[in-house]
């Protein structure tokens, strides 16, 4: 029952991760076909013990697979999506150009696996922040109900792709040689520094990944009433998320029973002893599929209140490791 995989953006640091994760889980991959833009067609990527070489992809020549994985940039999912999924294909897209489309289901495998059946042709892949928030509030939500989140983001730089990779490397060896630093990808200096601004600023005052962190969380859980309000901030760490999450239940949950619930659930890893300095770190998270969480505490300020610290790694289960689970479910 082998499928015809292609990944578009094969190139980038999302879609190096999604041939891996491909290999690691032992998908059962028949053909695979690594697409990118025109630079970077011919240049040769190992799958297994082949190389394979990267093609340009094109309007005119839509390659024939089952399931092609997307991460090129929302522009191209745009363009390109609805090309595949006329070919018969099942698109799961790693950007934001199709994630509130009321046709496009938006999935998280842990949290709501049963949307996926309801494709036409096209499945979202959520955002990063997005994803490792609600794969560890779905047990809370399921036990207490959630009636509010606020949270605060520690991005790492990786989201922004390979270039924002290198333009910390390059501005933390700048800063430490007493070199001036010229900002490119991101508004500001990054190395050494905590940037409050990812995506555009819109008119409420938000940014883009803040206000997709409140749509995508409601339309994963199906739960129009839960209210969320969130502050994303990027940190100069190459890889993971972390996110300090306060949530109000509708039912009073103690943190034992939390960390309990937590610890039950698949892909979830329990860090909480603080007296031993244990709780989940970047490092924690680097290289892991699964999603990490400590620092469970009851909210001292409120009745029905939780906070928590969740850190998963914005490359695995915040893009790849989600997406391969997708295509898991297709099977
Ligand atoms: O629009 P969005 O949704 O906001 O997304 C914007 C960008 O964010 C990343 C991803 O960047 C995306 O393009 N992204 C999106 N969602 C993400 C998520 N959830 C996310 N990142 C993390 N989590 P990216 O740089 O990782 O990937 C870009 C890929 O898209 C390919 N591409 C661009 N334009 C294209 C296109 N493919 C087809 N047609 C087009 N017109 C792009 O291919 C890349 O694969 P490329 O040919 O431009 O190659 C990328 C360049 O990357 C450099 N490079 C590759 N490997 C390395 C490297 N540099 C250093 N070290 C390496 N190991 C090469 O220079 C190559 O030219
Ligand atoms: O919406 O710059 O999936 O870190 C996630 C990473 C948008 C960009 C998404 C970043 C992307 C974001």
């Amino acid at each position: 029952m082998s499928k015809r995989i292609a990944v578009v953006g094969a190139t980038g640091a999302v879609g190096a991760e999604m041939i891996s994760a491909l290999i690691r889980r032992r998908f059962p991959v028949g053909e695979i076909r690594l697409l990118a833009s025109r630079r970077s067609a011919g240049r040769k990527l190992d799958f297994n013990e082949t190389r394979i070489a990267v093609e340009a992809l094109r309007e005119d020549a839509i390659p024939d697979v089952d399931i092609a994985l997307f991460s090129a940039g929302g522009a191209i999912s745009k363009k390109f999506a609805p090309l595949f999924a006329k070919k018969g294909c099942v698109v799961i897209d790693n950007s934001s150009a199709w994630r509130m489309d009321p046709d496009v289901p938006l999935v998280v495998p842990e949290v709501n696996p049963q949307d996926a059946r309801k494709h036409k042709g096209i499945i979202a892949n959520p955002n990063c922040s997005t994803i490792q928030m609600v794969h560890a509030l779905k047990p809370i939500y399921d036990e207490a109900g959630i009636r509010r989140i606020v949270v605060a983001t520690y991005q790492s730089v990786s989201g922004a792709g390979w270039s924002a990779i290198m333009e910390l490397e390059s501005q933390t060896r700048d800063v430490l040689d007493g070199m001036p630093t010229k900002p490119q990808k991101f508004p500001h200096q990054i190395a050494f520094n905590c940037i409050p601004h990812i995506g555009p600023f819109l008119e409420n005052g938000y940014t883009e990944e803040e206000m997709k962190m409140v749509d995508e969380t409601r339309k994963i859980l199906g739960d129009d009433t839960i209210t969320v309000s969130a502050t994303a901030v990027r940190v100069p760490v190459v890889r993971g998320h972390g996110e300090a999450v306060n949530v109000q239940t509708a039912k009073k949950l103690t943190a034992a029973r939390a960390r309990e619930i937590l610890a039950a659930t698949p892909n979830i890893v329990v860090l909480d002893d603080p007296a031993n300095a244990l709780y989940p770190l970047q490092t924690t998270a680097t290289d892991d599929d699964r999603t990490f969480v400590g620092r469970i505490r009851e909210d001292i300020s409120t009745e029905c209140g939780l906070d928590m610290w969740i850190v998963s790694d914005n490359l695995l289960k915040g893009a790849a490791t989600n997406a391969v689970q997708i295509a898991e479910l297709l099977l």
